[in-house]
């Protein structure tokens, strides 16, 4: 069945009628002035339109042969679209959850389907990709699988690419090309108009990292290489990472969980040259003595490290003053960083900080966790962002899983730090989830890739190491093509 040309013309300009796709001078959120404005929300009020597009929608997947056994629209807008072409050709729908990031223990999908199964997504505008990706990964963490994903308007931004790098098949009824056609040919926008359309839309493609916004085009900034971002930060440590990381060319920390300090040390030695940070927890070492913080000291100078002890503290500020500068560990003589919850308040920071910030030392905020189950998502991950904005001196950045969806702005100079990294995926039976270094880099926006079993469980960790780091390295460099 061929696509209805006319249908698909007189769709363009009922859009245009009812002001779901404008042009003038738009300002969008990041201050970029856009000619082209589009909000498919409306369409809900015009049920002929919404009408037309499940239609068209439909008629675009049967023309070009998608098959598919359930449908799930990407929240909201897409959501009455999927219902109408489910109630129209009688297939059935699955619905995602926005608000439940935590998919271990609310469902995230809701509706009757079976692991295996293939499932459509549907969208209304593609930018980017990132939106839709971010109902497939939900989709395919229940065992569905996704081909096929239909879009109303491609924005021709990039998304199709982006979509085609994760084996998804992209089919829009209108490419953003098609709708400027038809409304220059029927007097609805001049030539110079469709050209400075064309242009803006050119200069301003996302790239395979970028986040994509549903309201309009460009509002990533592209991605910045780390010796700029090492300008934006007011913490000595991040700076200090920064340049390490551009200059040593490495990425990789590598989360040294061996059973005693001994063996520690030989292996910091041993990978030394590849990373950038070597991650400590301290408590497990039985040997661990007075000589550790000094020993470890002596081979981060060596070979241009810096040492990471993931404390993760979680108590009253008062009590985290006496656990980070003295006790058993002395944990700020010799670690140049260190984690820390939010649970207990901005009190946290302010016991840390007056240990930490005289000795130069850098501290990151669990924003996000890579465990299955984790409650750190949501409004929790928006609470540690905010925290690290009143703390630019010592907040040095986040540990984070997925900071590609947050808002553009809240990274800028802090570091994204990832850890649960394997090449080859997967997780382990107590909740650890693997994401490749591709992934963890490329699509989830992070700076840093912590690998720990991925590589002193190698045979050969050194081996296992400059392959991390080389996957790590390469998509840092890819992201910034
Ligand atoms: P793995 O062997 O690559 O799974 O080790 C991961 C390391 O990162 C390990 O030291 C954990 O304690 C640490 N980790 C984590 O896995 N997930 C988190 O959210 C945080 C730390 Br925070």
């Amino acid at each position: 069945m061929a696509v209805n040309e006319e249908k698909i013309d007189a769709l363009i300009l009922r859009l245009h009628e009812i002001e779901a796709v404008k042009f003038g001078e738009f300002k969008l959120k990041s201050g970029i002035m856009s000619p082209i404005y589009i909000d498919l929300r409306v369409i809900v009020s015009y049920p002929d339109v919404l009408a037309s597009v499940a239609g068209c929608m439909w008629d675009v997947l049967k023309a070009n042969g998608a098959e598919f056994d359930n449908m799930c629209g990407v929240p909201y807008t897409a959501l009455p679209i999927a219902t109408c072409m489910s109630l129209n050709n009688d297939c059935p729908m699955l619905m995602r959850r926005k608000e439940v990031k935590d998919y271990g223990t609310k469902k995230a999908i809701e509706g009757a389907f079976t692991a295996g199964q293939t499932c459509l997504v549907v969208e209304d505008l593609v930018t980017s990709g990132a939106s839709v990706m971010e109902t497939v990964e939900p989709l395919n963490q229940v065992g569905l699988k996704v081909k096929d994903v239909v879009v109303l308007i491609d924005r021709e931004q990039g998304g199709e690419a982006r979509l085609a790098s994760n084996d998804l098949r992209l089919h829009a009824v209108l490419p953003l090309s098609r709708v400027l056609k038809t409304l220059e040919k029927e007097g609805k926008m001049s030539a110079d108009l469709v050209q400075s359309v064309k242009a803006f839309i050119a200069a301003n493609q996302t790239g395979p990292n970028a986040s994509g916004n549903e309201m309009g085009a460009a509002e990533t900034p592209k991605r910045l290489a780390y010796a700029a971002r090492a300008e934006l930060t007011a913490n000595q440590c991040a700076k200090d990472l920064w340049n390490l990381m551009e200059t040593k060319k490495t990425n990789l920390c590598v989360a040294a969980d061996v059973d005693t300090a001994a063996e520690l040390i030989e292996l910091a030695d041993k990978l030394g040259p590849e990373i950038c940070i070597l991650k400590t927890h301290c408590d497990l070492y039985p040997d661990f003595d007075d000589t550790f913080g000094s020993k470890l000291l002596e081979l981060a100078a060596k070979h241009k490290f810096m040492i990471f002890e993931d404390r993760k503290f979680a108590d009253i500020g008062n009590t985290v003053v006496g656990q980070y500068g003295s006790g058993v560990h002395k944990i700020a003589d010799w670690s140049h960083i260190t984690n820390a919850h939010i649970v207990p308040g901005s009190g946290i920071i302010d016991g840390l900080k007056s240990v930490g910030l005289a000795k130069g030392r850098g501290l990151l905020l669990l924003a996000e966790m890579s465990s299955k189950g984790t409650m750190a998502n949501g409004a929790y991950t928006e609470a540690a962002v905010k925290m690290a904005a009143e703390h630019p001196d010592f907040v040095m950045g986040f540990i984070s899983t997925r900071p590609s969806a947050w808002k553009a702005e809240w990274s800028k100079g802090l570091v994204q730090m990832t850890p649960g990294v394997q090449l080859g995926g997967g997780g382990d039976a107590m909740g650890q989830q693997y994401n490749t270094p591709e992934r963890v880099i490329g699509e989830c926006g992070s700076d840093v890739i912590i690998v720990g079993r991925g590589i002193y469980r190698a045979a050969d960790p050194a081996a296992a190491a400059a392959e991390y780091r080389k996957a790590g390295w390469d998509a840092y460099t890819a992201a910034l093509a």
